[in-house]
């Protein structure tokens, strides 16, 4: 006999699976077959690799693995896995009728399985699973982007709220400052990623930390003065960054005080470390970002998201691609962090100065080349998601991670003292 605890994460797992494939469909109604099979940008696949790679990795792990079931479309294993082909040799791919047909034969099996699988041994694969399509589903988001970006001489956001324009427009916001001591780090949850654990207890010296993420008014300063120009203001590998890619703002620039309060979007590593330079400040470390957003220390508790444990919704930040780009700064009061951070899930991803590491007592899953392979100090931390992050990988634990010189993700900072 079930128990009716195992019923319910049956349902759970059920109902997710169907909202965050749903979700993903819905980005690519309507793709014309350029979009789907071009890459956008070399250092990322094409539309429709993202798609068949979800299907393969759902057929790998759950029929394959799991239910024992021989491989399923092998035509496509070499296409669509991780470790198949080079990204520029990724644009040979089947039409969307037939990837579509793809994710949803599998996805049926897979719903069939679901009904009789064995989940005190599988929750966490499952739960895996599903934040494995949550990403690239984002991702899927900002090629999409990219492609619109490409087409276009200059870049415009749509919809822009109106109500923006009215909003104080601020120069300069407040530090906050966190005081010295303990604080709990990662996470241990059935769905935490295996780079989020285990839990550990670190000391923080007191540091300040900016409210919100540094918006477009304040970047433009930087601009102004001359911060593309100035060698003075950037590290070695970020000035010769510079000299190679001579760009004058970031990616997703809009030049228009419409977007005043809204985070700088379309920065690399090395912008953000330049602007931080420009103003006497730097990068949080990604455990000073993590402390600022999620720490009681009334309680001596951390909370799973900023402003508790209730579920992301849209009263509590920008994400899930509901809105469809960037909002004010200050659009969420009801999210804000016990220490009152503002706006630390959702809307732009914020770099920290650390390099993606193993904490100690690490152990990979579901494979070794999930995360441990980007342990090379190579790779920097972001934290916090974005306006296209899925709730199932927004929490203050969940660590991004990408090569320094990238600024095709949405990603945006906010700096520390
Ligand atoms: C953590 C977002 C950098 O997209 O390459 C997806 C996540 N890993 N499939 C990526 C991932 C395997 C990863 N990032
Ligand atoms: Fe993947």
């Amino acid at each position: 006999m079930q128990s009716r605890l195992l019923q319910t994460c049956r349902v759970s797992l059920y109902n997710t699976l169907r909202e965050c494939r749903q979700r993903t469909l819905e980005l690519v109604t309507d793709i014309n077959s350029e979009t789907l099979c071009q890459q956008a940008h070399p250092d990322f696949s094409p539309v429709g690799w993202h798609l068949g790679h979800i299907a393969y990795t759902e057929a790998y792990w759950i029929l394959e693995h799991c239910a024992g079931l021989p491989p399923q479309f092998p035509q496509y294993h070499q296409l669509f896995a991780a470790n198949g082909l080079p990204k520029s040799q990724r644009q040979h791919l089947p039409p969307i009728e037939e990837i579509l047909d793809y994710l949803a034969i599998i996805r049926k099996q897979v719903l069939t399985y679901l009904e009789t699988a064995p989940l005190q041994q599988q929750e966490r694969l499952w739960r895996w699973l599903i934040q494995h399509e949550s990403q690239h589903s984002e991702t899927i988001t900002f090629v999409l982007q990219l492609h619109s970006l490409n087409k276009k001489s200059s870049y415009t956001r749509l919809n822009l709220f109106s109500s923006s324009l009215s909003l104080p427009h601020h120069k300069s916001f407040p530090m906050l400052e966190i005081s010295a001591g303990e604080f709990e780090m990662g996470n241990g949850n059935i769905d935490a990623q295996d780079n989020e654990r285990p839990v550990h207890r670190i000391y923080l010296n007191t540091y300040s930390i900016d409210v919100y993420p540094v918006t477009c008014l304040q970047y433009r300063e930087f601009i102004a003065a001359g911060g593309y120009q100035k060698q003075e203001f950037w590290t070695k590998e970020g000035w010769e960054w510079l000299q190679q890619n001579p760009v004058s703002h970031p990616l997703f620039w809009i030049e228009s005080p419409e977007w005043d309060n809204h985070p700088v979007c379309g920065v690399n590593w090395y912008e953000a470390e330049a602007y931080a330079k420009f103003v006497g400040k730097r990068l949080p470390t990604e455990a000073e970002w993590e402390k600022a957003g999620s720490w009681n220390q009334q309680l001596g508790k951390k909370s799973l998201y900023p402003w508790g444990e209730t579920e992301p919704n849209s009263k509590l930040c920008n994400h899930n691609t509901l809105v469809g780009h960037t909002t004010p700064v200050t659009a969420y009061p009801a999210g804000k962090s016990a220490y009152g951070c503002w706006d630390m899930l959702g809307n732009v991803w914020e770099w920290t100065s650390s390099c993606f590491t193993g904490y100690e007592g690490f152990e990979f899953y579901p494979y070794q080349g999930y995360s441990q392979v980007y342990f090379d100090h190579k790779h920097k931390v972001l934290k916090g998601g974005s306006w296209a992050t899925r709730p199932w990988g927004l929490r203050s634990s969940f660590r991004n991670w990408y090569h320094p010189w990238v600024r095709q993700i949405l990603a945006g900072f906010r700096c520390a003292k």
